[in-house]
Formats: C-alpha cells, structure tokens, sequence
C-alpha cells in the first residue's frame, strides 16, 4: 500500500520521498505519484519522482529524479523548468563530479552494497563516500544509497555519510515508521 507506505515513512521523520515505480506503467505512476504528493505536500515533505519529469511537472512534485541513461539536465529542464529539483544517480567519483559540475541540485551515490533493489550493479563500496561527502556534499546534497540497512547504517555513517536512501529494508520492515525513525535518529546523532 504506497499511500500508507508514504504516510509511515513521513511518521518516522524521512526528510524525503521518491516514488520509483520501476515496471508499472505509466498512468498508474502518475495516479500514485498525484496521491503521495498531496500526502508529502500536507507534511511539508518534499516528494520527488523517479524516471518521468513530465509525471512531476503534472502532479506539482518538489523533484525529478533521473539516471545516468536518462538523458541531460537539460532535456529534464526543458520540460519541469527551473522550479523543480532535478537529481542524478551517480555510481563512482567521476560522475558525482559531472554531477555537481552539470548543475543537478543533489545527487545518488551507490550503490554502496550489491542489492536486489537494483539488480546487476555491483557494490561500489565505502572507500570513496568520506570524500564525495566532503567536496560534493558541502555543495548539493549526497544521498549514499544501495544496500543500506538499520544492521549497517552505522558502518555507512562511520565511512562518511549524512543522507542515505534506504528503500527494501524500510519497506520490509514490520513497522515501516519505527525503522525510518531509527535510520533518522542514527544519522541526526551524526550531524
Ligand atoms: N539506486 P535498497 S541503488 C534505486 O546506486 C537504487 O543508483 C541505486 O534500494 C543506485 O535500499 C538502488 O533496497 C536500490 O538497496 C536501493
């Protein structure tokens, strides 16, 4: 249930909410993506939309999030415009560099972990978030993601990071609100 998924992950204190719909097509995402973000928007949370800037431009979305075969900035500003946040995945130091430099207002760094949630990349490890963290992410922000999970959100905060996207283990989680609150409480210790 995405809608009480939403209003969970909001309830347990997530500072931002994607939805990625990968498989569903496409007017089911945008009947999804309009109902979360009336709930995002009462929350004052910012909703951000993966793969489809048309999607986020139609429902009034805070954000659009693409990839690295998705295209330019620039194709995505030609349709949302200037308003809306646009971030990139990115998945090595090269390409969060390319990132900050083409103007994206944050950007995905992962996946840390091989993990099911995204099938066929492997792991790029933890050597590289310390760094990225500290020239890219006093920029925009860096959203450490891919295999995150409570067991080891802490090895990911002592290897650098302060934003992770964490997606199967909150969604999986008996109470998907407890989880987010402790992924929140663990990184606000950090800060
Ligand atoms: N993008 P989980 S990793 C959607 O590295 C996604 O760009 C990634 O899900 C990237 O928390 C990933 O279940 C999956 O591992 C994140």
């Amino acid at each position: 249930n995405v809608e009480q998924a939403a209003r969970e992950l909001i309830a347990g204190g997530a500072g931002v909410i994607q939805l990625r719909a990968k498989g569903v097509d496409k007017m089911t995402v945008e009947a999804l993506a309009g109902k979360i973000q009336k709930i995002c928007a009462s929350a004052e949370v910012p909703f951000v939309v993966n793969d489809y800037p048309e999607i986020a431009l139609k429902v009034h979305a805070d954000g659009v999030h693409i990839g690295q075969d998705d295209g330019s900035l620039e194709d995505v500003r030609a349709i949302v415009g200037d308003k809306v946040i646009v971030g990139r995945s990115t998945h090595s130091v090269e390409q969060a560099e390319e990132a900050l430099l083409d103007g994206f207002d944050y950007i995905g760094f992962g996946p840390l972990f091989p993990t099911p949630t995204k099938k066929g990349r492997p792991g790029i490890g933890m050597e590289n978030v310390r760094a990225v963290q500290g020239t890219i992410g006093t920029r925009i922000p860096v959203f450490c993601i891919g295999g995150i999970r409570r067991d080891n959100l802490a090895e990911v905060i002592e290897a650098g990071a302060r934003r992770v996207v964490v997606v199967s283990d909150l969604l999986g989680a008996e109470s998907i609100s407890a989880a987010a609150q402790s992924v929140v409480d663990h990184l606000e210790k950090a800060e």
